[in-house]
């Protein structure tokens, strides 16, 4: 072999590896291209079905957070926007997947509203009746939150006005009293203004997430005094804290809700 013909094979042979570089390079662009649209087609498909495509993620429904009625710094100085963002975004999201996950596997419970849930929590089956109670009642208690508050007006009107003379004395007798039930939960949980099963109004606290339905009582006006409620503004003072609480409540969006439910039966 003299050095022409050697390199004229060295030429082709590098040729051959070029060209077959190229085409494995080229199929495996191909194959890429081709992963690439399952990979699309599997993104398509577990958004089309809801999930139901990937049974591994987390479950993003069927319960969902709703927005903030208002901007996060709609509540200052009486709330602050940080900690309306840290309430609504992180802690009340984290009720809602908690109870995704909860009812997960459980298409009769998926079915109902949070509310239908915890009215009756004694048609959840045991095994998520805990979980349901805790993250359906904050899930249930949350959404009633943000909208209960606000700024609407600076008391009660209308028919809300009239009952609360009624059992409390006076708009301000009403307050003492919720400020001292609210300020006195041992720990984590609520204090409320109810509607009771029987018409009239009470004034009661619930441990953790406990929701009034849970009793039959409908709500009128709840105060959370979960620490993450307050603490960042507040630290320790939850009694400053219910007194800023007072100026940041929609009396006329209550009112009106108080007025239709007493229509409605
Ligand atoms: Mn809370």
């Amino acid at each position: 072999m003299n050095r022409r013909m050697a390199l004229q094979q060295m030429t082709g042979l590098m040729s051959v590896v070029l060209l077959g570089g190229a085409r494995a390079q080229a199929r495996a662009r191909s194959l890429d291209h081709e992963l690439l649209d399952h990979e699309l087609l599997d993104h398509e498909l577990s958004e089309e079905f809801d999930g139901q495509a990937a049974p591994a993620a987390a479950p993003t429904g069927p319960f969902t957070l709703p927005p903030l009625p208002y901007a996060y710094e709609a509540l200052e100085p009486s709330f602050d926007a940080e900690t309306m963002h840290l309430h609504h975004d992180k802690h009340h999201q984290a009720y809602v997947d908690k109870l995704n996950a909860a009812v997960a596997g459980h298409p009769e419970l998926a079915s109902k509203t949070v509310y239908e849930l915890v009215s009756d929590l004694s048609a959840v089956p045991e095994s998520v009746r805990k979980a349901v109670q805790n993250q359906g009642g904050g899930h249930a208690n949350h959404s009633f939150w943000w909208t209960m508050l606000g700024k609407g007006g600076d008391a009660p009107k209308g028919e809300l006005a009239k009952a609360i003379d009624g059992k409390f004395g006076s708009f301000s007798g009403f307050q003492e009293k919720l400020t001292v039930a609210a300020t006195g939960v041992f720990g984590s949980g609520w204090a409320w203004l109810v509607s009771t099963p029987a018409g009239g109004l009470e004034i009661m606290t619930t441990p953790n997430q406990d929701s009034p339905l849970s009793t039959g009582n409908k709500p009128i006006v709840g105060v959370d005094v979960w620490e993450h409620a307050y603490y960042l503004k507040y630290k320790n003072k939850r009694p400053d804290y219910v007194k800023a609480f007072w100026s940041v409540v929609n009396w006329d969006g209550v009112s009106g809700k108080y007025a239709d439910g007493k229509k409605a039966g």
